[in-house]
């Protein structure tokens, strides 16, 4: 048995090659972020080494003290996860005061964790809050649909919210907390991944403007699949806007229904 053979890490290969084919990861772009449960830290025990030294993260993350996290890593891409994954990403640890990480297994030869960890990191600790422990992922994707709706639609989280919606029936139900918008602003830094967590204290998507999209949810198949649909709809959004826009659409009566029947609670706001 190595790391390797662990069905979590498994996953997570299936899934950055999944993302690779969906096209949403061209070069080094988008990163995965995966904190651990605490039966996955005890089996990993034997494999890791806790001698490296602590690194700031940038970002202050309390809850998340002591935790660990299989990460990919800065300016590798997400088509070669599959091929060396201790190359290409690996497992941190965050120190006590939420302040620092140490790489504890991969990223072979001094590679370094996703330049977007403070962003990661602040979204993780604040659904960590918000559902008690239950999410545990964080993906980024440039999908290509929904960059191309942002030089389209005002970056207004309502507006991309309804459009989305309209465009599956689903949808609602998949995301019912609707999306979130960051303006465009410069990746890597503290001031993205503020404004990026401030808005997952509401949503489990965020839209960074002209440049992609973050989920949060449970396990690797939920956020994967939540990627998938709203890209999905914006793929469908786009066909549409294309075709010289709705003739017909699905309206605010009929969501209504939807939520009764499906049993999903959805804020008025985004029917009026
Ligand atoms: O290149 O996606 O946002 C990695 C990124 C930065
Ligand atoms: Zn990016």
């Amino acid at each position: 048995m190595t790391i390797e053979d662990m069905k979590f890490i498994q996953n997570f290969k299936r899934m950055t090659n999944d993302a690779w084919l969906k096209g949403w990861h061209e070069r080094n772009g988008g990163n995965i972020t995966y904190r651990l449960t605490k039966e996955e830290v005890s089996a990993i025990k034997e494999f890791i080494n806790e001698d490296s030294e602590y690194n700031s993260i940038g970002v202050t993350v309390k809850n998340l003290a002591n935790e660990y996290f299989l990460v990919t890593g800065s300016g590798k891409f997400i088509r070669n996860m599959t091929v060396c994954l201790g190359e290409n990403a690996g497992i941190i640890k965050i120190d006590e005061k939420g302040e620092n990480y140490k790489v504890v297994w991969g990223l072979s030869n001094n590679a370094r964790p996703t330049s977007e960890l403070p962003s990661h990191l602040m979204s993780h600790s604040i659904k960590v809050e918000k559902t008690n422990g239950c999410h545990r992922v964080i993906m980024h994707s440039h999908t290509t649909n929904v960059i191309a709706l942002t030089f389209v639609l005002p970056l207004e989280g309502k507006v991309f919210t309804r459009e989305l919606w309209e465009m599956a029936t689903e949808c609602p139900v998949v995301f019912p907390s609707g999306i979130g918008v960051v303006p465009w602003m410069v990746p890597g830094g503290a001031a993205i991944a503020e404004a990026t967590g401030e808005l997952m204290k509401d949503h489990d998507v965020v839209i960074w403007a002209h440049h992609g999209m973050f989920c949060s949810g449970e396990t690797l198949d939920l956020t994967f699949g939540l990627m998938d649909t709203v890209e999905k709809s914006a793929e469908i959004l786009v066909k549409v806007l294309s075709m010289g826009g709705k003739k017909q659409t699905i309206v605010s009566e009929n969501f209504r229904d939807l939520a009764k029947d499906f049993n999903v609670s959805i804020s008025e706001d985004y029917l009026v």
